[in-house]
């Protein structure tokens, strides 16, 4: 039968890009793209929906004949810390909500993305493990922590087949991020094509994984698509793409624009970052599911200056 995909927080960083992979996929009437509210051009369908609110999803599941869901709305973990309680509550709800709708209309799959953030003090700092024992040190983090739990106790005791990634942080061009502690690795691109100074919230030491969009997202669609008895991992997979600081950015970027200008004024979201690890060890998402990625620093640098230039100064 042919898939029929809800993706929850569709006009998000991530959202915004695997919205269009999904169309391409599955095919664009196969797609319902959904968010608070509708902020996109969306040529494919589009609803309006708040996932706290379960029977407004079990509608949209109902009206559309949904058989997959990718629920991809979460406060992430610098906004996450203005309203503890208030974060907890909602990235809990909103999941609770897409698991318990899941289960109860017999979904194919769910996908749950989780993040590097889950990581705290107590892990090992470079090429962390998968099985690395978990002290998040941010709600979103704990958020997340708890959802890989819940993620592995549907698919036990009721065989939902959910399927989760520990993203790093996520550099693309095609949409900007909000309210996490590794945004500064996409702002500081936009900065540098409009040749402006670029003040960083980090401390140019501060090595963290990062990714880019488009191996993210293949990540995410290789592992949907793999095989169910080829995921042997239930709570999350760690993701790699590849690890550097700020300085590392702003080198490679001087190639570029050798007069890029940067200060340092580090903030909170140093010491959220300064608990995460430096680098991931993903070897089981390549043993399960044959996971590779493509984008090295140099490569993301260079797509990312010419696809923002296209961008910024289209006439050039
Ligand atoms: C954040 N971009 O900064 C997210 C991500 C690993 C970081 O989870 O909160």
């Amino acid at each position: 039968m042919k898939a029929k995909v809800l993706v929850i927080g569709a006009n998000g960083q991530l959202g915004t890009v695997l919205v269009k992979e999904l169309q391409h996929h599955h095919g664009l009437d196969n797609v319902v793209a959904t968010d608070i509210k509708k902020a996109h051009n969306f040529k494919e369908t589009f609803e309006v929906l708040d996932a706290t609110n379960r029977i407004g999803l079990t509608e949209v599941v109902t009206k559309y004949g949904i058989t997959q869901i990718y629920h991809l709305a979460a406060i992430l973990s610098a906004k996450g810390e203005e309203n503890p309680l208030g974060t907890w509550d909602l990235n809990m709800r909103m999941l609770f909500n897409v698991l318990e709708v899941a289960r109860i209309h017999e979904l194919d799959k769910v996908f749950f993305p989780s993040s590097i953030a889950v990581f705290g003090e107590d892990a090992p700092w470079v090429n962390t493990p998968n099985n690395a024992f978990l002290n998040p040190a941010t709600v979103y983090g704990m958020s997340k922590a708890a959802g890989e739990q819940w993620a592995q106790y549907y698919f036990i005791r009721y065989g939902l087949d959910v399927r989760s990634l520990r993203y790093p942080g996520v550099i693309g061009y095609q949409s900007l991020p909000g309210g996490g502690t590794t945004d500064y690795a996409v702002d500081i691109f936009h900065k540098a094509v409009l040749e402006e100074e670029f003040v960083c919230f980090l401390n140019e030491d501060t090595t963290l994984p990062m990714i880019f969009m488009d191996d993210a997202i293949r990540a995410t669609m290789e592992l949907m698509e793999a095989p169910k008895e080829n995921i042997k991992i239930r709570t999350a997979y760690n993701l790699a793409g590849s690890s550097f600081s700020p300085e590392d950015i702003v080198a490679e970027i001087r190639n570029y624009y050798p007069e890029f200008k940067v200060k340092y004024e580090p903030d909170f979201r140093q010491d959220i970052a300064a608990r995460w690890p430096k680098s991931i060890n993903d070897v089981e998402a390549s043993l399960d599911w044959g996971w590779k990625p493509e984008y090295d620093l140099e490569r993301i640098v260079r797509t990312m200056v010419q696809k923002l230039k296209e961008q910024y100064i289209p006439h050039e």
